[in-house]
């Protein structure tokens, strides 16, 4: 699906037209990957647009921009106000905002410290990142690309060049007929999905990989283990096998841009009875309850527009 355009995407600072938010072919990013970015949600809640878990995104950023020595030349508060800035100079109520943070023009070659660091921060409306799957439940493959190892890359960073793993990954999926792929990590146990956290649940208990499963420590992987603990169930961060999931009761996706994804079949076994558990549809329903500002216990996690 196309972008669905905005009006103004907020570069350096300053507010410019969609159109004109552009870099120059040479920067740095393009040719070696280095940048950082977020995916943060807005939604439309009781008292008007609300950002889900700004300030979490955006610490995340900053740990992420360390990773590659990258200073960033505003502060964490004033990124936050960035997003928030965007979100309302659109007139967007329910959108996604990307903010990245890249090696701009300056030299070629793998030394990147004396490139500049810019920053921009853009938002449009993005409906359901895997269409019907939200409602009907993904089908996804098991990958045979591994999660890139921590060993190799910070992986516990959202990094521009990191995401190539991802698209390997993703294709091979898509050309599989498939909705998306599970990675395991080197050592072959489960990892997570492309652009998504994964959990199993079993006998009314969630699993999920830990983060020294090669993840990336997802924002939404940590709201739904607070949000199904505080609905009573028992949470399992622990390593986990490809068989487990062929025999799990249930499995579903986390990610702010995915939300909370059923998943039906993995490597065309159902998942249970191949549709979307209880579970799981209790959590999806938690969290878009949450997100959306209907649960007072978590009002922390809102940044009112
Ligand atoms: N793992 C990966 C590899 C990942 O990219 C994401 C987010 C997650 C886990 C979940 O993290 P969190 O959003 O904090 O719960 N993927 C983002 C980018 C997707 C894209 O296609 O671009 C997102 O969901 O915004």
């Amino acid at each position: 699906m196309p972008i669905e355009e905005s009006r103004y995407i907020w570069m350096n600072g300053e507010l410019v037209p969609w159109q004109e938010a552009r870099i120059h072919i040479l920067s740095h990013v393009i040719h070696y990957g280095s940048g950082v970015f977020e995916g943060i949600r807005c939604y439309r809640a009781r008292q008007g647009p609300a950002v889900f878990r700004l300030r979490d995104h955006i610490r995340r950023l900053f740990h992420s921009a360390k990773a590659y020595f990258m200073e960033i030349p505003y502060t964490q508060e004033e990124l936050q106000k960035a997003c928030v800035e965007v979100v309302r100079a659109n007139g967007l109520e329910e959108c996604y905002i990307r903010p990245i943070v890249y090696r701009g023009y300056g030299e070629m070659g793998l030394n990147p410290l004396s490139c500049p660091v810019e920053v921009a921060v853009a938002a449009w409306r993005w409906g359901r990142y895997l269409g019907r799957a939200f409602e009907e439940g993904a089908r996804v493959i098991v990958s045979s690309w591994r999660r890139i190892s921590s060993e190799t890359l910070p992986a516990t960073a959202k990094a521009c060049g990191h995401y190539l793993n991802s698209q390997l990954a993703k294709v091979e999926a898509v050309k599989a007929g498939c909705d998306e792929a599970i990675m395991l990590n080197v050592d072959g146990y489960v990892s997570e999905g492309t652009g998504e956290n994964f959990f199993i649940v079993r006998d009314g208990v969630l699993y999920t990989p830990p983060v020294e499963a090669s993840i990336l420590p997802g924002i939404t992987r940590d709201t739904v283990m607070r949000l199904a603990s505080d609905m009573g169930y028992r949470v399992v961060e622990r390593f986990m096998s490809r068989g487990e999931i062929y025999t799990a009761d249930e499995c579903f996706l986390t990610g702010t841009a995915a939300e909370v994804v059923p998943v039906v079949v993995v490597d065309g076994r159902p998942v249970g009875d191949g549709k979307p558990g209880p579970v799981t549809r209790r959590i999806q329903e938690a969290y878009l309850r949450v997100v959306r500002g209907e649960d007072s216990r978590y009002e922390d996690w809102l940044t009112y527009v």
